[in-house]
């Protein structure tokens, strides 16, 4: 068991970031046998789950004439439009069926808003709206995060980010993640997480 300080993130381990979901992350479902060993040792484990309503805002779909992929500015900055994906109470928003979530102590759903998208398990693309992760953590005297998951350029380092301004010690599993590497977003993504001081395992 891993000291009673740390808490392992998992995050968005979904069917549709998973080979033949709608945003299919390359390997995604490979990271899974890691991840359920590693949910077997943290005492503290939460696991996110995308959860969009139909006609979010992040959706390609839902601005007539956008392409996925393209990005358009909203309010709080530039949002990339995505393939409509975790449309809330389908399958493809459901835990892959092979992650083991029983261990798991609390469930963040994110991306809920339908004006805000929300990669972070800490707070909304807007970066100040919470999700409620903060508070949960530090009730249980968390003070390191190990964040495993999907997609490693976009959600997983949007939570290290956050969570090392917050003032966790935060770490990436590396080899328990996937990118989607949208023109070159996996390096940015990186030195931007090695730049704040997230370890990189
Ligand atoms: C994600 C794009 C859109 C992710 C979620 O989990 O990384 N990426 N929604
Ligand atoms: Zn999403």
């Amino acid at each position: 068991m891993r000291p009673a300080h740390e808490a392992l993130i998992v995050v968005d381990v979904q069917n549709d970031f998973c080979p033949g979901g709608a945003l299919a992350v390359a390997g995604g479902d490979a990271i899974i046998p890691e991840i359920n060993a590693m949910l077997r040792q943290y005492p503290v484990r939460v696991l996110t789950q995308d959860w969009h309503p139909a006609g979010h805002s992040s959706f390609a779909e839902s601005h007539p004439g956008a392409a996925p992929f393209s990005s358009i500015e909203m309010p709080y900055g530039p949002q990339i439009l995505w393939p409509t994906h975790c449309v809330q109470g389908t399958a493809g928003a459901q835990f892959h069926p092979r992650l083991e979530t029983e261990p798991g102590d609390l469930v963040i759903r994110k991306g809920f808003r339908p004006a805000i998208d929300s990669y972070s398990a800490f707070f909304e693309n807007d970066h100040q709206t919470p999700t409620g992760l903060e508070g949960y953590l530090r009730s249980r005297g968390v003070e390191k995060v190990v964040l495993v998951g999907l997609a490693t350029d976009f959600c997983v380092t949007y939570s290290a980010l956050d969570a090392a301004r917050l003032g966790f010690k935060v770490a990436v599993k590396m080899s328990a993640c996937r990118a989607i590497d949208l023109d070159g977003s996996l390096a940015e993504a990186c030195s931007q997480m090695m730049r704040v001081g997230v370890d990189l395992l």
